[in-house]
């Protein structure tokens, strides 16, 4: 299509007939506030995951030369944008927030119908787009600098948050909607400018947000959008860090992608935030409520499919209460309904977020067979003739997986090191606290971790004595708030943060400036009245 501006233009459909009933859309990338198409034309598919012959949207496969356009037209937009008072900037960013809750139940369905999580879980992760939006609102009327006090006479100091730049901004598509609003709006709050690379996978709910941060009153340049499926457009986006375009990337995915883009970014000295993978441990001791670590396991291992950073890996349970835990848990995991939650009610998971990550899975799976963990429960792909018992619906249609749970596993196997993305959990016996700790410490990640106890100390020594950006007692190891910091260390991250006050860091660096009102040079350290100590009177050791 001509170039039109994004405000000007109304949804284009593709010509189609889809199984739900609904339009295939006719995608763009967004830059500079227009609708554009990929330079030589070529585009992809994006497929509703629960029901594969429905087409939700056709995007550009971006080229090289479109994201060099985006970075083009952040940079271009950059100055103004980084000028604009930080409380009108938030102003912005709270009028998003509105527009969202106005149009939440819309983009809740179009992010189940994109990606397959429940109806429920797509409502939280627009939810928490929300409460970033509103969050940042009022930060734009704070971003505080200080005043500090100088060691020199009439001279002022002085420390002010400066944005870095032009922002790549690259998610994973299983929080469609929360993780790029955590990256891109303290980036636009703190002054920033972006060219966002939509996940393969949920291209359409990133257009549609793209969008309406359009309609919220975002000038054009600060936020472009491209789209692509592949290492493509990703990839064109990491190149342009050598290429001195790119001034910070946020990442969200794989430990190896992550490395690779660490690595690119640290031989230019270009800041990087990494959120990468998780295995992550669940720890239940004899005190605790069985009931509640149960509902919490399972919950951590299944909800969502599986398919969170935040999701369980191991499961490591107390020896003396390990048969009356398990006999409760495989109780609910057999019981588990899953099916499309858009023609199905109260499923907890629905189909795997896409073809690629379903193949993924089932890798990990064989992975847990080849190490000789003993095989509990689960068959791969639901298949017609071969569902759990609650699976609602025609296998077919979509990529579903059965539950899976491994037992016997022990620190000596891949899978008890190795993040499995999807709904598996393996299971670890532990003869005592200590070796509980030891196991929950023994993976190479530190994301989220948890442990079900009703012994104080126990919990305290859990608190200090595991690695983990996030550790929840008496919780699952999911649902992290969107006011408080999410990250991790190990192998899940390179120690930045996302959320809440914290994440400011990853979009600012600090400025610091020294107003010399003397008329003089004076000279830090050196020009400094010298103190002398003065001979005290006083015998102290008589008072001993
Ligand atoms: C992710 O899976 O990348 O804490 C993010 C949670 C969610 C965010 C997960 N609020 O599980």
């Amino acid at each position: 299509m001509d170039m039109v501006h994004i405000l000007e233009a109304q949804l284009d459909f593709v010509e189609r007939t889809n199984p739900s009933g609904k339009p295939t859309v006719q995608g763009y990338n967004i830059i500079n506030g227009q609708l554009t198409s990929a330079s030589d034309g070529s585009t992809f598919e994006s497929r509703n995951p629960g029901w594969l012959d429905d087409v939700v949207g056709v995007f550009p496969q971006s080229t090289r030369s479109d994201v060099s356009d985006a970075l083009a037209a952040a940079r271009q937009a950059f100055a103004a944008w980084a000028a604009t008072p930080a409380p009108t900037r938030g102003q912005i960013i709270g009028n998003m927030g509105r527009l969202l809750i106005e149009h939440k139940d819309a983009i809740v369905a179009l992010e189940t119908r994109e990606i397959g999580k429940t109806l429920k879980e797509s409502a939280g992760s627009v939810q928490e787009a929300i409460d970033t939006c509103l969050f940042f609102q009022s930060e734009g009327r704070r971003l505080y600098g200080q005043t500090v006090n100088s060691e020199l006479p009439n001279k002022e100091l002085f420390t002010y948050r400066r944005p870095l730049g032009v922002c790549g901004i690259i998610n994973a598509c299983n929080f469609p909607a929360a993780v790029p609003f955590w990256k891109m709006i303290p980036a636009i709050m703190c002054g920033n400018t972006c060219v966002w690379k939509s996940p393969q996978d949920a291209p359409m709910l990133s257009f549609a947000l793209a969008r309406i941060m359009h309609q919220a009153g975002l000038p054009d340049g600060v936020i472009n959008l491209v789209h692509g499926k592949g290492s493509g457009a990703g990839q064109y986006l990491i190149d342009a860090v050598d290429e001195g375009k790119v001034n910070k990337i946020s990442f969200t995915g794989s430990t190896e992608v992550g490395k690779m883009i660490g690595e690119v970014c640290g031989r230019n000295l270009v800041s990087c935030s990494l959120e990468l993978g998780g295995k992550n441990p669940l720890v239940v001791m004899p005190s605790a409520d069985l009931d509640n670590a149960v509902e919490g396991a399972y919950w951590a291992g299944f909800g969502t499919a599986g398919q969170r950073c935040t999701s369980l890996g191991n499961l490591i349970v107390h020896e003396s209460i390990y048969d009356e835990f398990l006999e409760r848990f495989m109780a609910k995991v057999k019981s588990t309904r899953i099916g499309d939650s858009l023609r199905h009610d109260n499923v907890l998971y629905g189909p795997m977020l896409s073809e690629k990550y379903a193949n993924d899975f089932l890798k990990g799976v064989e992975m847990c067979k080849e190490d000789g963990a003993t095989h509990l429960f689960g068959k791969g792909r639901i298949q017609s003739d071969n569902a759990p018992e609650n699976f609602l619906g025609v296998a077919e249609e979509g990529v579903y997986m059965w539950p899976h749970v491994f037992v016997d596993v022990d620190e000596s196997m891949r899978c008890f090191h190795e993040e499995i993305f999807g709904p598996a959990v393996t299971i670890v016996k532990a003869t005592s606290f200590e070796h509980a700790l030891h196991l929950a410490n023994a993976s190479p990640y530190g994301l989220s971790s948890s442990i079900y106890t009703n012994d104080r100390m126990e919990a305290y020594q859990y608190k200090i004595g595991i690695k983990a950006g996030m550790t929840s007692i008496n919780n699952s190891t999911t649902g992290a708030e969107a006011h408080l910091p999410f990250g991790g260390v190990k192998g899940s991250g390179n120690g930045t943060r996302e959320s809440g006050i914290w994440v400011i860091e990853a979009y600012s660096y600090w400025h610091a400036v020294n107003d010399e009102l003397s008329g003089k040079l004076q000279l830090a350290q050196m020009d400094v009245d010298e103190i002398e100590m003065v001979e005290a009177q006083i015998d102290w050791t008589q008072l001993a």
